[in-house]
């Protein structure tokens, strides 16, 4: 990976090959810990300026919440130690990582050990793959389910919950494939491995509703984007071959960005990928992150 100087830890500055912690810090044990990935991009104007940092720390806090840790900073703390760490690594462009997580000290499930925040950020191309974002992935619905939203929390970030989702990644990629699609465990369409979905045909949009899924920050600035275009977007239940017949399929996620899907389970999706409606949004999706829609200027922090 392509490494920064510094690394924000409990609230002083860091360099990156010192940000180190005991291996018996109880979050590499338990999984209990929430994150964010939150991307800065450089605008037309030279300056640098993090998308929807405040909608992203805010779900840090909820996370947490729901997860019943206490973050030992306050909400505007951590928004600026993000900015500062952008700042620090004099980064122009870069994904930013906050991370929550139980220290050291006592073992078992009943610890209360001290929670701890790090942040760091480095430079991180398209997620899967220049060539993806461009013409599409081939992805495969897994054979691993989604969790149900009563096994683990679906509306925290929990560091935990990506083994779910690393399973059906890694099954994806060694069958070839670069993404997988995940059902829930009613055998209705939640999302990707790391992204949400969205399907169109006949000129309306369509995207899971919020039982099994990460609410993500993309996908409601997607559904935002496009009702300013007059494309109505329908939060409702899908099945695996809905996408099947579907003119278009993209995958949404600060990651991934907006990727379009050109395959699914071996079927072709749509007559071209990306289709018209995926390409418009991509443009405008760059151009908002990028500082030139006027409108969502309050989505921009400055660094
Ligand atoms: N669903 C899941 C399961 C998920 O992990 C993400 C983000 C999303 C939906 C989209 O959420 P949002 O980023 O707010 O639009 N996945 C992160 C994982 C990256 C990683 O592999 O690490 C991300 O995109 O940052």
């Amino acid at each position: 990976m392509d490494k920064s100087n510094w690394i924000w830890l409990d609230g002083k500055f860091v360099p990156w090959g010192e940000a180190n912690v005991h291996v018996l810090t109880h979050t590499l044990h338990y999984g209990l810990g929430v994150f964010e990935g939150i991307r800065c991009y450089r605008c037309d104007d030279g300056r640098s300026a993090i998308f929807r940092l405040r909608e992203h720390n805010r779900r840090l806090y909820e996370s947490a919440h729901i997860l019943g840790l206490t973050i030992p900073f306050g909400e505007q703390e951590l928004d600026e130690a993000c900015v500062e760490t952008v700042r620090r690594n004099e980064l122009e462009e870069c994904y930013i990582r906050p991370l929550v997580f139980l220290g050291d000290g006592e073992m078992g499930l009943a610890a209360d050990n001290a929670v701890r925040v790090a942040i760091a950020a480095w430079r991180w191309g398209a997620y899967l793959g220049e060539d993806g974002q461009a013409k599409g992935i081939r992805a495969k619905t897994s054979s691993f389910h989604r969790f149900h939203s009563n096994t683990l929390m679906s509306k925290a970030k929990t560091v935990g919950n990506y083994v779910n989702s690393i399973l059906a990644s890694h099954e994806a990629r060694t069958g070839g494939y670069q993404e997988a699609l995940m059902l829930d465990t009613q055998g209705f369409v939640a999302e990707g491995s790391g992204e949400n979905i969205f399907i169109a045909r006949d000129g309306l949009v369509r995207t899971p509703g919020g039982h099994s899924i990460l609410p993500g920050i993309t996908r409601d600035t997607v559904i935002k984007l496009l009702g300013e275009e007059g494309i109505e977007v329908r939060e409702e239940r899908m099945t695996r071959d809905e996408i099947y017949i579907a003119d278009e399929t993209f995958m949404t996620g600060t990651a991934v960005e907006i990727t379009p899907v050109r395959e699914l389970d071996g079927r072709s999706i749509g007559k071209e990928t990306p289709g018209p409606i995926t390409r418009n949004l991509q443009k405008a999706f760059f151009e908002l992150v990028r500082g030139r829609n006027e409108r969502h200027r309050n989505w921009l922090t400055f660094v």
